[in-house]
C-alpha cells in the first residue's frame, strides 16, 4: 500500500504491467488508452452527463455495453494496482493509465489531472449509444464528437490512436490491426490512410471494413469506414495530411485533446480542486 496520493508509485505500477506477452501484440497498453477513451466518450456537454466520474464501468448498463467488448481486460489488468494502491478512485486509475501507456509506448507526454470521485450520481449516468460506431461516416463522427465539444481538428487528433492495438472479430466484429508495429505510438495511421490503397472487404460475419497487403508486411492491414470517411471529408482531410507530414505536430494536438478528453465533465475550480466529487461524496456519506 502506498501513502495516499502517490501518483508517482501508481504510475510506475501501470509501466510495470504493460508487458503481457500472452496478450495480443505482447503490451496490454493500447486496450488501456481504449479504456481511458470510453470511460471519458460518453460525455454529453448540453446535459452534463456521462464522462469518467463515476467510473460506471464497474457497473453491467455501461460496462455491458457491446460498445465496450474487451474493455474487462484492461481492467483485469488494473486490479493488481487498485490492490496496491486502493486509496486511487476507478475514474483516476482508468484516465492516468490510458496517459501513462501512451507514454510508454513512445507518445506524447498527456497532462493528467486527480481528482475523479468513483460515486455514482443517477442523475449523471450515460445512455447506451454514446460512443462511435465504426461502420458509419463523418455525419456520425461528428454527431458524436460534436456532442462532447471537439472540433473537426480535434476529432482527427484523437482517431490518431488508431496507431495503436487491433479489432478482435469478437468484440467489435471488424478485423486486423491499423498499423504494423502496433504498440508505439506513432503518426503511422495518418501516413498509411494517405499513402495504400484501401480495398472494402466484407468479413464471413458479414462486417465490411477496408484492407491493404504489404508484401513484407506480417498481415493485412486495415482500416473502418470512419477512419477513411476522414479522408473523403473535406474539413478533416487537411488535418490528416498535416498529422502524416508532422509528427511533433501531431503528438503535441493529440497530447492537449486526450488531456480535455479525460477532464470531459470534470469541474475545478482555480487550484485545481474537483467541484463535483467533494460534493457528492459529501452527500453519499450522510
Ligand atoms: Fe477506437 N476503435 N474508435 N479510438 N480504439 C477500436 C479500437 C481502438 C472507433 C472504433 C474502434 C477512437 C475513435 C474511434 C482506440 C482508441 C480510440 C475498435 C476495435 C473499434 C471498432 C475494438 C475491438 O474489436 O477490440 C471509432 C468508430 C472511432 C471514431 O472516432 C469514430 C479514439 C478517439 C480513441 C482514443 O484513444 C482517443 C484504441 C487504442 C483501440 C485499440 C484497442 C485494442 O484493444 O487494441
Amino acid at each position: 500500500m502506498s501513502k495516499s496520493g502517490d501518483y508517482a508509485a501508481v504510475r510506475k505500477d501501470i509501466a510495470a504491467l504493460l508487458k503481457q506477452p500472452e496478450y495480443d501484440d505482447g503490451s496490454a497498453g493500447p486496450v488501456l488508452v481504449r479504456l481511458a477513451w470510453h470511460s471519458s466518450g460518453t460525455y454529453d456537454h448540453d446535459t452534463d452527463t456521462g464522462g469518467s466520474n463515476g467510473a460506471g464501468m464497474r457497473y453491467e448498463t455501461e460496462g455491458g455495453d457491446p460498445a465496450n467488448a474487451g474493455l474487462q481486460h484492461a481492467r483485469v489488468f488494473l486490479e493488481s494496482v487498485k490492490a496496491k494502491h486502493s486509496w486511487i478512485t476507478y475514474a483516476d486509475l482508468w484516465t492516468l493509465a490510458g496517459v501513462v501507456a501512451v507514454k510508454e509506448m513512445d507518445g506524447p507526454e498527456i497532462k493528467w489531472k486527480a481528482g475523479r470521485t468513483d460515486y455514482v450520481d443517477d442523475s449523471k449516468l450515460p445512455p447506451r449509444g454514446r460512443l462511435p460506431d465504426g461502420a458509419q461516416g463523418a455525419d456520425h463522427i461528428r454527431f458524436i464528437f460534436y456532442r462532447m465539444g471537439f472540433s473537426d481538428q480535434e476529432i482527427v487528433a484523437l482517431s490518431g490512436a488508431h496507431n495503436l492495438g487491433r479489432c478482435h472479430s469478437d468484440r467489435s466484429g471488424f478485423h486486423g490491426a491499423w498499423v504494423n508495429n502496433p504498440t508505439r505510438f506513432s503518426n503511422t495511421y495518418f501516413r498509411l490512410m494517405l499513402s495504400r490503397s484501401w480495398k472494402e472487404k466484407v468479413l464471413d460475419n458479414g462486417v465490411r471494413q477496408f484492407v491493404h497487403y504489404d508484401e513484407d508486411a506480417e498481415e493485412e492491414l486495415m482500416m473502418l469506414p470512419t477512419d477513411l470517411a476522414l479522408l473523403s471529408d473535406p474539413s478533416f482531410r487537411p488535418w490528416v495530411e498535416l498529422y502524416a507530414n508532422d509528427k511533433e505536430r501531431f503528438f503535441a494536438d493529440f497530447a492537449r485533446v486526450f488531456a480535455k478528453l479525460v477532464e470531459l465533465g470534470i469541474e475545478r475550480d482555480a487550484t485545481g480542486k474537483v467541484l463535483n466529487a467533494d460534493n457528492m461524496l459529501g452527500g453519499y456519506h450522510s
